[in-house]
């Protein structure tokens, strides 16, 4: 039997990672919204590119959440996008009503899915959906470090001017600007980058990569970017749906993980059929450990407004 993944939220990121995720023939798809039409136009528009693209699972969009019943995995990409000169963490009270309310009704028809948030600010939002859910910690996680180690990567290989297949990458902490780019677990062709390239280039790529999605939003100026978050969340869906036991940076539930406890924190994972199966624990130097902290007090500042 076919898999189903329903994607809430059909705006820029939710119906790009509809894309991807039917060209990969992963699952049938249901795209919803609450905007009467929207999603079931793009639904029939991407069904009607399976002839030239040659793919056949089938693409739903909805208003109604009868027809997500019984998804395998739920993707929640509902809610506002920043604007230039606003932070993540601005979108939290608008952001929280919206995840509570489609975490709501995504539990009541199916619930035995793995949530995927995507929703800003993304570690909070993820707390906001286990919460509601009462799911077990290793059903509700996050997409923020897949997308952020990728931007890492490929500055990397801008910088370097080779092959972004190369390169390995690893980020730690929140996704925001605190987040904990690793230079020293980040390697091409195996070796860390900490031996190519000079710690002021380092630096300044780190610093690019903390800003990354900002620097998106200043060029497009009506939202943000969808492109690398929609693929960056499909890889997480094939990962547990192919159930390839990947090890992704993903935002996870930790219970004393890192010295961190109750908090939802990129972390590397090891994904698989049960969703979070393992969180993986890096040996990190004293200031990647501080650096770390200084992320996760950022989150909890949000989460401790958290009253559902
Ligand atoms: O790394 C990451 N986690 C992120 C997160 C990377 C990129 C985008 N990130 C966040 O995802 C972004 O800050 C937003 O909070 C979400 C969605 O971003 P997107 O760019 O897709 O925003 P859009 O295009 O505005 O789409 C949001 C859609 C829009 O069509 C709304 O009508 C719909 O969400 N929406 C809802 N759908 C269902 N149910 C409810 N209640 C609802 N409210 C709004």
């Amino acid at each position: 039997m076919k898999s189903k993944i329903t994607i809430v939220g059909a705006g820029n990121v939710g119906a790009t990672a509809a894309h991807w995720a039917a060209e990969k023939e992963l699952a049938d798809i249901v795209l919803t919204d609450v905007i009467e039409g929207m999603p079931q136009g793009k639904a029939l528009d991407l069904m009607e590119t399976r002839p030239v693209e040659d793919f056949d699972t089938s693409i739903i969009g909805s208003n109604d959440y009868k027809d997500t019943a019984n998804s395998d995995i739920v993707v929640i990409t509902a809610g506002l996008a920043r604007k230039p000169g606003m932070s993540r963490d601005e979108l939290f009270e608008a952001n929280k009503n919206i995840v509570q309310e489609v975490t709501t009704e995504i539990v009541k028809h199916s619930p035995n899915a793995i949530l995927i948030v995507v929703t800003n600010p993304l570690d909070s939002m993820c707390h906001v959906a286990k919460m509601v859910s009462k799911f077990p910690k290793h059903r509700v996680m996050g997409m923020a470090g897949i997308l952020d180690t990728a931007r890492f990567r490929c500055f990397v290989s801008m910088e370097l001017k080779v092959s972004v297949e190369d390169i390995q990458a690893m980020v730690l902490g929140g996704h925001g600007d605190s987040m904990v780019p690793l230079p020293r677990y980040t390697t091409v062709a195996g070796v860390p980058i900490t031996q190519l390239i000079s710690k002021e280039r380092i630096d300044a790529i780190v610093e690019r990569t903390r800003k990354a999605g900002g620097e998106i939003v200043a060029l497009l100026k009506t939202g943000s970017a969808y492109y690398s978050p929609s693929a960056a969340v499909i890889q997480m869906v094939e990962a547990i749906l192919k159930d390839k036991k990947r090890i992704l940076p993903c935002a996870a539930y930790l219970e004393g993980e890192y010295g961190i406890k109750d908090l939802y924190v990129g972390v590397p994972v090891k994904l698989g059929a049960k969703g979070i199966e393992e969180v993986i624990e890096l040996d990190i130097t004293n200031e990647e450990k501080a650096a770390l902290q200084q992320s996760a007090e950022a989150i909890r500042g949000i989460v401790e407004q958290i009253k559902l």
